[in-house]
């Protein structure tokens, strides 16, 4: 039996045949063009990819159990509506009920893309075996998934596991959400990348020498490497980028433990491709702002393991437990 799973990013849309044990048979992505498409459309987009990867593997879209769709935003799971998406212009949308039009595929789920990816993870990735797990992605935003009881966390009206949005920094720095000092503006990719810019200014500013601009990427551009090739190179004012970005995901990633003591945290997203040399310098600082930490035993924490295919892998395992 096979499940297409959807992982509906800003930019692309990435979409799966995933078979009984939750592998990825065959993998398809098509350009989202949020910016020029309207909602409709780009559900239409979905059903064109879910119909495409059908045709290329010969499988009958009738057949399909099901299909499942992990989206940025406020996602309504039992409605299966996506109530706000900012990026991709949907409001109060019946993403679901489109879709089963579209594609004649009648079990469709959609989930948030962070606790479809948390779901992936607890389910064959790095949580597996696990009941209660917390993941992170550090991407354009801080996604979050909440796994309790083999089940994601999601408040009675959908809307929970923001977990890039609680406030760790006061009065800090605007968050598209409208709140101010918000964990994904410090420990995201982009906050990354804007303690990286405002370190090379400052650094311009006081005339004092560092390698930061030797490690920007193909396009000339700051990016969520930058800081962290520089500070390898030995460039001190990098690891000063790198220190203080690594203080504030200790201490929004200690909030989350303080909270869920989860047995499982894991941490996807672009950042953590760094692996080791993200998480050794991490867990340290992890510990210190833990409660209790040296009394309880400590929830681990890993980084992700499905990559970029958790998103998919969760989507595909929504219709399985609806
Ligand atoms: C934002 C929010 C979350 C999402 C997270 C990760 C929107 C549209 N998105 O915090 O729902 O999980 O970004 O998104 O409100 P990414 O773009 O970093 O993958
Ligand atoms: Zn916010």
């Amino acid at each position: 039996m096979y499940r297409i799973g959807v992982d509906l990013g800003g930019t692309n849309i990435a979409a799966g045949l995933v078979d009984d044990n939750y592998a990825i048979v065959y993998k398809k992505s098509v350009p989202t063009d949020a910016a020029t498409r309207t909602s409709e459309e780009i559900t239409a987009a979905i059903a064109d990819l879910c119909r495409d990867i059908c045709k290329d593997t010969g499988v009958d879209i009738r057949a399909l159990d099901a299909i499942g769709i992990a989206s940025p935003g406020i996602v309504n799971a039992e409605k299966g509506t996506v109530e706000y998406a900012n990026n991709l212009s949907f409001r109060r949308f019946p993403l679901c009920d489109l879709l089963r039009q579209m594609t004649g595929v009648t079990r469709v789920y959609t989930e948030n893309d962070a606790n479809a990816a948390a779901m992936g993870e607890a389910v064959v990735g790095a949580a597996k075996g696990t009941r209660n797990s917390v993941m992170i992605t550090l991407g354009t935003g801080v996604g979050g998934g909440i796994v309790l009881n083999g089940k994601v966390y999601t408040g009675f009206n959908g809307a929970a596991g923001e977990l890039g949005h609680m406030v760790i920094e006061k009065d800090g720095v605007p968050c598209t959400c409208g709140r101010r000092g918000c964990f994904e503006q410090y420990g995201s990719a982009s906050g990354l990348i804007r303690m990286t810019k405002e370190k090379m200014a400052e650094c311009a500013a006081k005339g004092r020498d560092t390698r930061l601009g030797e490690f920007l990427g193909k396009s000339g551009e700051v990016n969520g490497r930058t800081a962290f090739e520089a500070m390898r190179a030995g460039d001190a004012a990098a690891k000063e980028v790198v220190d203080r970005y690594l203080s504030y995901l200790a201490a929004g990633i200690g909030n989350l433990i303080n909270i869920f003591q989860p047995e499982v945290f894991s941490i996807g997203g672009g950042i953590s491709n760094e692996g080791d040399n993200l998480l050794l310098p991490l867990v340290p600082l992890v510990r210190k702002e833990s409660h209790g930490d040296g009394f309880v035993e400590p929830p681990k924490i890993v980084i992700a393991k499905l990559r970029n295919d958790a998103g998919i892998i969760g989507a595909a395992y929504l219709g399985s437990v609806s």
